[in-house]
């Protein structure tokens, strides 16, 4: 299943559904619950949980994070209890307030939403070696998504069933959560022919309903339930909104996608993410940068990914900008790129496609 049929629907508070009494055939509206009144409720619950509940600690080798036997590890859940031998099991909320670099630890992330300061819960058991995540990236994982009664409502269990998928398209709690780990450095083929990635994050992050699905869950959970998920957080690609050539994360310099403001060159209210002419002087931004493309390093082709890296960081002109390297059927690997002109501005290089005084067109 696919986080993206999920969606959060716009709701105001003055979303009503209607029901009809047996007696009156009478419309009766159903004003949806205050988001506030939600929170509180939940928030209790999450940290009820995490005094009541463990995660399976003793399976992960803390002392070296990246020994390979922690690479297929997954978070399992359950109650501390002494009637099934549990009760001198370490609780979730033990790991808040951890010191810097301690794992596990359960961090608390701040996310506003609908004038609401959610208290977001990320447990780390591991944080990833690889590359940094935005929240405007595609994003590979494994996850399972369940509610506090151990309700499965939305799993993947194996990547290679899944397609990365876009952030933009999943609930915020999911994807405020998702960019705190890292991805992994690679991945190791079986003996028999499975896959196992290596140094990835792993975690979980504990979410109040109204950084979830709010009134509008999936059929199998309740309304205003607060939501798990558990996550191996695979790998990223690029996305680009407005198919202009530059990624998506890099046409927000800040990574708060909250704001568009802050990254809307030409004040048109698109953000720069989804305006394919960023500084409004007529010229698509597509043809103010060049995108490039190399099969080969001149001589022989890329046989690895290491190898097109090397490439681009011994030969990369000076305005040219890394944007990803591309496995090929064959086995082969070609790195794409992108030439941004820039201009001098008062001592300071602004990109053409990014200063309206300048209108050259590349292609
Ligand atoms: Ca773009
Ligand atoms: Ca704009
Ligand atoms: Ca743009
Ligand atoms: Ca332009």
């Amino acid at each position: 299943m696919n986080l993206r049929k999920f969606l959060i629907p716009t709701l105001s508070l003055f979303f009503v559904v209607f029901s009809c009494t047996d007696e009156e055939d009478d419309i009766v509206p159903i004003a949806t619950r205050e988001r506030q009144e939600v929170y509180d409720e939940n928030e209790e619950d999450i940290l009820t949980y995490f005094e009541t509940h463990f995660f399976n600690y003793e399976d992960f080798d803390f002392a070296d994070a990246n020994n390979p036997a922690n690479n297929e590890f997954t978070i399992v859940l359950d109650t501390i209890s002494i009637g099934n031998g549990t009760s001198d099991k370490t609780p979730i909320i033990n790991y808040l307030n951890q010191a810097e670099g301690v794992f596990p630890r359960l961090d608390i992330k701040i996310v506003n939403q609908d004038d609401i300061d959610y208290n977001l819960y990320i447990l780390k058991i591991r944080a990833g070696e690889g590359d940094n995540i935005s929240p405007l990236d595609a994003a590979a994982m494994i996850y399972t998504g369940l509610t506090p009664d151990g309700t499965i409502f939305d799993s993947q269990v194996n990547i290679g069933l899944g397609q990365p998928f876009d952030l933009s398209g999943v609930v915020a709690g999911f994807r405020e959560g998702i960019v705190e780990f890292k991805t992994s450095t690679g991945f190791t083929e079986n003996a028999d022919g499975s896959i196992t990635y290596n140094n990835h994050g792993i975690g979980a992050v504990f979410m109040q309903s109204g950084l979830g699905y709010f009134a509008d869950p999936p059929s199998s959970i309740d309304q205003y339930v607060p939501l798990f998920f558990k996550l191996n957080v695979i790998s990223r690609s690029n996305t680009d909104y407005d198919g202009d050539g530059i990624p998506s994360h890099l046409e927000h310099p800040d990574g708060d996608t909250t704001d568009d403001d802050e990254d809307d060159t030409d004040e048109d209210s698109f953000a720069n993410y989804i305006d394919n002419d960023d500084d409004g002087d007529g010229v698509l931004t597509a043809d103010e940068i060049e995108q490039k493309e190399y099969e080969d390093d001149g001589t022989n082709q890329f046989m690895s990914k290491a190898e097109a890296q090397a490439y681009f960081t011994a030969n990369a002109a000076t305005d040219e900008i890394f944007i990803s390297i591309e496995a090929e059927q064959d086995g082969t690997y070609i790195l794409h790129t992108v030439v941004v002109p820039a201009t001098m501005v008062n001592g300071v290089s602004i990109p053409n496609y990014l200063n309206s005084d300048i209108t050259t067109e590349l292609e």
